[in-house]
């Protein structure tokens, strides 16, 4: 049986799917696992079970017999490709499995942030639920306002729906492709990146992150904005330049933020943003529900295994896709 490695914690049914099929030790560790303590454990792994750790040259001189890594996750961007393609080292990714539960969160964050939640679950915990005028409490409106999706991807599709059916929203997106079968279904609206910002109450991000996206949302997207307008990020932290975000929230160019990702993560406790009342803070949990991680778990491991054991392999990254026939 092949040799595999797994680097997270993983439901007793994955561990045991995998079993049937690999001889695999694990981190049994109650800290996630350092980059130095996952390089003692490669030398004779074919596979690797992984959620997000950085996969490289000096990673992979540390792997010489490795043929596979399997992310519990759908972004890839800790996959240094070119280090990958180099070595014929196939990965795979989660794509599918989390879409609705991340865009259930999307729309947590929407609602939040326009109506402060965190702020009045604060205030009434504090003491504070006075009977004198409550106007100092208003939100702003969710329903019936236009949503501007950065990304139109599956996940993105799935907020589309939620905006569109669920809360009257009008959507527009912007996305490399434009997704003509999506405008039909969804009636969106594909728009420039500018003219997004400029008319959307909602500016919500949902790209991956890759070279081209690093730094997307800067000081002059903040200033298209409109002042009414609330930015919410699902994707990754450091496609916003986070010192613009801060810099448009202080001189209120926006409203509001919602952010379940970060530049740095975990987020550093000084990091101005944790001080901003308007801003709804999350600690990256958009596929953090029991069941999605689950079932992002299990087909990683699936993954792995088709990898590993020569089946047919599904749900390679597009940009190690023609890696399959060398191995
Ligand atoms: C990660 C994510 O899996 O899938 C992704 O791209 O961002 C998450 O679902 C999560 O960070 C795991 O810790």
């Amino acid at each position: 049986k092949p040799k595999v490695y797994i680097a997270r914690p993983v439901p007793a049914e994955v561990e045991a799917f995998i079993s049937k099929y690999c001889q695999y030790e694990k981190w049994n560790g109650p800290e996630p696992i350092t980059r130095s303590q996952l390089l003692k454990q490669i030398s004779d792994a074919e596979g690797l079970l992984i959620t997000g750790e950085k996969i490289d040259d000096e990673f992979l001189d540390h792997a010489p017999r490795l043929k596979a890594v399997s992310n519990i996750s759908v972004g890839y961007n800790n996959f240094d490709l070119e280090a990958m393609k180099k070595r014929s080292i196939i990965g795979t990714n989660t794509p599918g499995v989390l879409d609705e539960t991340v865009a259930d969160l999307a729309l947590a964050l929407m609602l939040s942030a326009a109506r402060r939640l965190p702020e009045m679950d604060k205030l009434v915990k504090d003491g504070k639920w006075g009977n004198k005028s409550d106007e100092p409490l208003f939100g702003v409106d969710v329903h019936g306002k236009t949503l501007g999706i950065i990304g139109m991807g599956r996940i993105g599709e799935s907020i589309a729906i939620r905006g569109k059916f669920g809360f009257n929203m009008e959507v527009l997106y912007h996305n490399r492709r434009r997704k003509s079968e999506v405008e039909e279904t969804l009636s969106t609206t594909y728009s420039s990146l500018d003219h997004l910002l400029r008319e959307s109450d909602f500016v919500l991000l949902m790209v991956p992150y890759t070279p081209e996206t690093r730094h997307l949302m800067g000081r002059e997207q903040f200033a298209l904005m409109k002042k009414s307008a609330i930015f919410i990020n699902t994707s990754r932290g450091q496609t916003v330049d986070e010192k613009a975000l801060i810099e448009a929230l202080r001189n209120k160019e926006i409203l509001a933020a919602g952010l379940d990702v970060f530049e740095k993560e975990p987020v550093s406790h000084d990091n101005p943003l944790l001080a901003m009342p308007n801003v709804v803070t999350l600690p990256h949990i958009g596929s953090a529900t029991h069941q999605t991680r689950f079932d992002m778990a299990m087909l990683a491991a699936k993954n792995l295994v088709a990898v590993v054991t020569g089946r047919e392999i599904s749900n390679v990254v597009p940009e190690l896709k023609g890696l399959q026939s060398l191995k």
